[in-house]
């Protein structure tokens, strides 16, 4: 075999994609004995030469010797002498291609024959050809990896400059960052890592995907392992959870025996936002109320969000009002419709009253309370408002109060005279 013919070799399986070095078995580098024969060793220049029968082939001398059958190359060719067909493997289990092999048939005759190429069990390519007294080229498909091939000749063949090229897989990582996207505040959204296994063909790509970091991701512990052939994926999910409004991110890391890589995680909160005539929290204060009067005030809510109008993620349900606190029965609500749902920049407006049924002076305090879904998935309770109501309930009107306070000081005023 020449230099020259292995460099084409190369370059051929490089056109292919696949990196290997070809090499030629001509069984013309064993032994120089004449008219000799024997077994081809184990590993012979990196293959096992056996048959189905399990014994290995034998190194034959078929020139100048008692069976003058030719070759191809040199004085030696390769004989199937214990029945049945011809199993070659890499001797380190590894995959190869199959170029091209010499053959005839021992002795006399004819037949029809084929070559089969296996991968992990499975018949990936095969060829149909003639077998007689001729030393003829049997073609193969260097493009096709293998594990196996099978020379199924039957028994008595010879064959010379069996060209073959062990492949040196080699993984690749390919790993996508995620986006969560858009995910209502108090609510949760899952996404997944995918790594791939790009490299080239018999490759195995081993590796981590670590945890997510930061309070809004999980899982924050733990690694999960991938084992990944050629073209096999593997994920992991993750949740987002974001605790307020605005864009999170988070870093994975990933490390493989290709290469290492960090993935970037990124999601945005978004939510509704809360906003009201009076300030949640402030007092709503009516002032002084007359016996029988009834005094209304309106109340407007706004969902006030700064985000786009994203439907559901920053829609605000208001859930429920009521009154509560120990002068609750003295105020009311009225137009008020649980479940009314705010899109951004929508308004609600109601109505809460105070009516004064008796004739005492004091000052009525209660709380009214809004429950809102800000901070929680549509529809379910998260955010609660509450506003002070204060009334000042007097048993007259005002002016009448003015004089029955002035008249009792003079009444006083006049006791203590005496
Ligand atoms: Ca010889
Ligand atoms: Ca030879
Ligand atoms: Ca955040």
């Amino acid at each position: 075999m020449t230099k020259k013919f292995l460099i084409s070799l190369f370059l051929l399986f490089s056109y292919f994609g696949i990196f290997s070095w070809g090499i030629v078995l001509t069984f013309d580098d064993i032994t120089t004995s004449q008219n000799a024969v024997g077994h081809i060793s184990s590993n012979y220049n990196g293959f096992n030469l056996t048959t189905d029968t399990n014994q290995a082939m034998d190194w034959i001398d078929t020139v100048g010797s008692s069976w003058p059958y030719g070759s191809v190359s040199g004085e030696y060719t390769a004989l199937n002498n214990y029945g049945g067909n011809a199993i070659i493997r890499a001797y380190n289990g590894s995959t190869f291609t199959f170029s091209s092999v010499y053959a005839r048939i021992w002795g006399t005759g004819s037949r029809s024959v084929s070559i089969v190429g296996y991968r992990s069990g499975s018949s990936v390519w095969s060829g149909s050809y003639t077998l007689d007294t001729i030393w003829r080229n049997f073609a193969g498909n260097s493009s096709v990896v293998l594990d196996e091939l099978r020379l199924n000749f039957s028994n008595h063949f010879l064959i010379d400059n069996l060209a073959l090229s062990e492949v040196t897989s080699s993984p690749a990582l390919s790993a996508s960052n995620t986006n969560f996207g858009n995910v209502r505040v108090g609510s949760s959204a899952t996404a997944s890592v995918t790594v791939t296994n790009t490299g080239t063909s018999g490759s195995t790509l081993t590796g981590n995907i670590g945890p997510a970091s930061g309070s809004e991701f999980s899982p924050a512990s733990g690694s999960q392992s991938f084992s990944l052939s050629q073209n096999q994926s593997a994920s992991r999910t993750y949740t987002y959870t974001p605790s307020a409004r605005g864009a999170d991110s988070t870093t994975v890391s990933v490390t493989s025996n290709a290469t290492n890589t960090n993935l970037t995680l990124t999601g945005t909160g978004v939510s509704p936002v809360y906003a009201s005539s009076v300030a949640p929290g402030s007092t709503i204060d009516f002032g002084t109320v007359d016996k029988d009067q009834t005094i209304t005030q309106a109340l407007t809510i706004q969902n006030a969000t700064p985000d786009a109008d994203l439907g559901n993620l920053t829609n605000m349900t208001l859930l429920s009002a009521t009154i509560s606190g120990q002068d609750a029965s003295y105020f009311s609500i009225s137009g008020f419709t649980p479940g009314t749902v705010l899109s951004k920049n929508g308004s609600f407006q109601f109505f809460v009253s105070v009516s004064n049924p008796d004739y005492y002076i004091m000052n009525r305090y209660a709380t009214l309370t809004i429950v809102t879904d800000v901070n929680a998935a549509l529809g379910v309770a998260g955010n609660v408002y509450t506003y002070q109501l204060v009334a000042y309930t007097v048993p007259e009107p005002s002016s009448i109060i003015f004089l029955s306070v002035a008249g009792l000081f003079l009444v006083i005023s006049r006791f203590s005279r005496k």
